[in-house]
């Protein structure tokens, strides 16, 4: 089937031979890249209205990016356009939107199909799907570009449902509620909530802020972009390309402090440190403030205004831990009562199971959620044993704390497209990653992990699986050597099934040493 064939969205069944799942930097960058080699049969199912992921779903006030922009998008659609050095919300979004048209990719898209299961068929060798909305899919290859910070987590605090004030999340942030004259409780103190509570502070009566872990906070380099510095990236493209080279190594360089020598951290330590007490004259606040583990340990949060907001007359830190909530308030554990009209959750995201139960299906009918009991994991973060064609783009092992997603995004890109390139010329219906080389590999991540300042630095964080403590979302490194390891696709990776539904083991090329790989071609069975 190709472009001019798709059949209408109101068909009940569609065959296609790519369906990509999500319309984030993930997978518009996958279809993008399938587009420009000449691909046109394939479809974006995405449950929401309109592309953006995670810069469509979360647009809470002061929503921005805290890595560059000029590194912060595709490598092949620069924005000369690019308003200030961390783009806001919007900009990002109407940046996806235009690359959306720009690259040709909307007429694939299906809007308002939230994917409810992907099983795959072992005698077709092809995935089916289905959608909330009664749509049913089949595709030879599937793609997620769904994220692992898609699903929001609204902790089970007692007493929650019984609030009779506004509830909301910081991704379902709800701009129609007034929040002039409230009294708001915001819990969580990561990311999200340091970029919103600056901007709601001014506008509530109270806020009272409950701090579980104080995160470390540099200060943020932002500044609006220059006319003239706009002029240039838009005449002279070469000049824009040497700010997100320089950008880019200037971030790169942070891995050496994160995963090679943790003792580095120290000195980065001794900046935010001298930013906390820069901006908290209160010493009592300040020691409220200061974290008791190793800067990196949890993610860096950049801001200016987060600590002045603090330092407020109607803003308070409350550190105790919450017990419950009632009708009208949040109660601590030492029994005081905090009156509110409004609770904002800035508590993130169901990290560790990126997919609910029953949504994706391997052989025999496995559950990913069951094949990952102990932990997220896969090879190059992209393939898994018992799932042929399944690909996963920001699968596990593959975030950063130091770098641009959109980098590691278009590694994972690339490196699919080599494997369809692949199957394509040794005309396999299907591959599937060996596993004793997904198992070798991820042995050689977690080595690498447990050296790394997220193991060592003295914290829990979501990059570990809250039940095995295992790091199961973070690249341990350079995201060059990620870029070097996605860079070959080799079979010998991988079995191949002949249309008959049976593995076959394909000639053994010459085995790329491909970093992380056993890159071994015994033909173990699975
Ligand atoms: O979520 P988080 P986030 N009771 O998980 C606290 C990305 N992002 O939405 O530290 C009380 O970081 C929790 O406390 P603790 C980025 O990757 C990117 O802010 O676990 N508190 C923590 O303080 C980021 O890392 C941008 O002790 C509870 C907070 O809630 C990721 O999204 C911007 C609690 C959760 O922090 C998530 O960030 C924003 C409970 N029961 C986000 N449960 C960019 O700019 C949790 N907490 C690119």
């Amino acid at each position: 089937m190709n472009a001019r064939t798709m059949p209408p969205d109101d068909a009940a069944s569609i065959d296609t031979d790519i369906a990509i799942i999500g319309s984030g930097f993930a997978g518009l960058g996958m279809a993008i890249r399938l587009r420009q080699g000449g691909q046109t049969d394939f479809m974006i199912a995405e449950k929401a209205e309109s592309v953006g992921g995670t810069w469509r779903d979360n647009h809470y006030p002061g929503c921005a990016c805290d890595v560059q922009s000029h590194v912060y998008s595709f490598s092949y659609a620069p924005n000369p356009r690019w308003t200030r050095m961390f783009a806001r919300q919007p900009e990002i979004r109407s940046y996806l939107e235009e690359c959306t048209d720009r690259f040709g990719v909307r007429r694939h898209l299906r809007f308002g199909h939230e994917l409810v299961s992907a099983v795959y068929d072992e005698t077709r060798h092809r995935w089916q799907l289905a959608f909330a909305n009664g749509q049913q899919w089949s595709a030879r290859v599937l793609v997620s570009g769904m994220g692992g910070l898609s699903r929001a987590a609204v902790p089970n605090i007692p007493g929650l449902d019984t609030f009779e004030g506004k509830i909301f999340h910081s991704q379902q942030w709800d701009h129609a509620y007034p929040l002039e004259g409230k009294r708001v409780a915001v819990i969580g103190t990561g990311a999200s909530a340091i970029q919103f509570v600056p901007q709601i502070a001014p506008r509530v009566a109270q806020l009272e802020l409950f701090q579980r872990t104080p995160p470390w906070i540099m200060p943020k380099a932002d500044r609006a972009i220059k006319p003239l510095e706009q002029w240039l990236f838009r005449n002279l493209p070469f000049t824009q390309k040497i700010m997100r080279s320089g950008l880019y190594w200037m971030l790169e360089s942070r891995a050496l402090g994160f995963a090679v020598h943790p003792s580095l951290m120290k000195a980065v330590q001794k900046i935010a440190e001298r930013h906390l007490r820069r901006q908290v004259p209160d010493p009592q606040l300040r020691a409220t403030l200061t974290p008791d583990y190793t800067i990196g340990c949890k993610r860096v949060l950049i801001s200016n205004d987060y600590f002045p907001a603090l330092s407020r007359a109607n803003v308070s830190v409350e550190t105790t831990g919450i017990e419950r909530i009632e009708r009208d308030a949040v109660v601590t554990a030492d029994g005081v009562r905090h009156p509110v009209d409004c609770v904002i959750f800035g508590t993130g995201f169901q990290v560790a199971d990126p997919f609910p139960r029953g949504v994706v299906r391997g052989r025999g009918g496995v559950d990913i959620v069951d094949t990952w009991r102990d932990g997220a994991h896969a090879y190059l973060g992209t393939t898994l044993p018992g799932y042929p064609n399944f690909f996963m783009i920001v699968g596990p092992n593959t975030g950063l704390g130091h770098n641009s997603m959109v980098y590691m995004i278009e590694s994972q890109v690339e490196y699919i497209l080599r494997a369809l390139n692949t199957m394509r010329s040794e005309r396999a219906a299907a591959i599937e990653v060996r596993p004793q080389v997904e198992r070798a590999y991820n042995e050689r991540i977690q080595q690498q992990l447990g050296r790394a300042i997220w193991s060592t630095g003295g914290c829990k964080s979501w990059y570990l699986d809250p039940n095995t403590g295992k790091n199961t979302t973070l690249w341990p490194g350079f995201t060059w050597r990620f870029r070097q390891a996605t860079g070959t696709f080799s079979m010998d990776d991988y079995f191949a099934y002949a249309p008959t539904a049976q593995p076959t083991a394909l000639p053994v090329h010459a085995t790329a040493s491909v970093h992380g790989s056993a890159a071994t071609a015994s033909a173990e069975a699975t």
